[in-house]
């Protein structure tokens, strides 16, 4: 890696693998792939999806059906999720086989109860900053790799807001899976549209 340079590991938490509450097809299956490319990177930030019992995001709270409804929340349109990554639960938990002991920050996210928050960077309201940015610059960690889950949410809200904000972002595109086909793809169109760069693991690997 060069000067500068952090890997950002997004969401990778039991809930959101295989039999978990809000899985992610084959989240699981980018543990290996990731232990490695964090070996290569001395700088490495993990997220960690972190909601109270009765979360705006979750269906539950509102007596709705997760993935088909919303509701509208004070900033906006606000999809609904099962409930997931609950606080202090085994759900919430960084996935075991997760090998990255040299991170120095992991930042938790989505604990408010009103506001989620599917970027590292912003809620979802688009003011409220997670420190992330602040912390990046402090440490002059200019240029993120992103891995992790899901595609088309918390690593695609990621790579936006961190490249509205300044930073130089390239996803890893085989170190992420993603929810649902069809928002990955429009995840995918916005990335190029806000010149966010995309890189496998090759280029890390030898
Ligand atoms: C995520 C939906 C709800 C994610 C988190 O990690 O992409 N998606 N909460
Ligand atoms: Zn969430």
């Amino acid at each position: 890696m060069a000067a500068g340079e952090a890997l950002l590991v997004i969401d990778m938490q039991v809930d959101f693998m295989p039999g978990g509450r809000l899985p992610v097809a084959e989240g699981d299956s980018i543990v290996p792939l990731i232990n490695r490319l964090g070996q290569r990177f001395s700088e490495v930030i993990l997220t960690q999806d972190w909601h109270p019992a009765g979360h705006i995001s979750f269906a539950s709270t509102h007596g709705k059906q997760s993935f088909v409804e919303t509701v509208e929340a004070d900033y906006g349109t606000q999809s609904l999720w099962p409930d997931h990554t609950l606080q202090q639960t085994a759900g919430a938990a960084l996935h075991p086989d997760l090998q990255l002991p040299h991170a120095g920050l992991i930042l938790r996210k989505g604990f408010r109860q009103n506001v989620d928050s599917y970027s590292a960077f912003l809620e979802n309201d688009h003011r409220t900053s997670t420190g992330l940015a602040g912390y990046l610059r402090d440490r002059n960690l200019s240029r993120l790799l992103l891995c992790g889950l899901a595609w088309d949410y918390c690593v695609g809200f990621s790579a936006l807001d961190g490249k509205a904000l300044g930073f130089d972002i390239a996803v890893v595109t085989d170190a992420v899976r993603g929810i649902q086909p069809g928002s990955m793809d429009a995840m995918t169109k916005q990335w190029q549209g806000a010149g966010i760069k995309t890189t496998e693991s090759s280029s890390f690997l030898q």
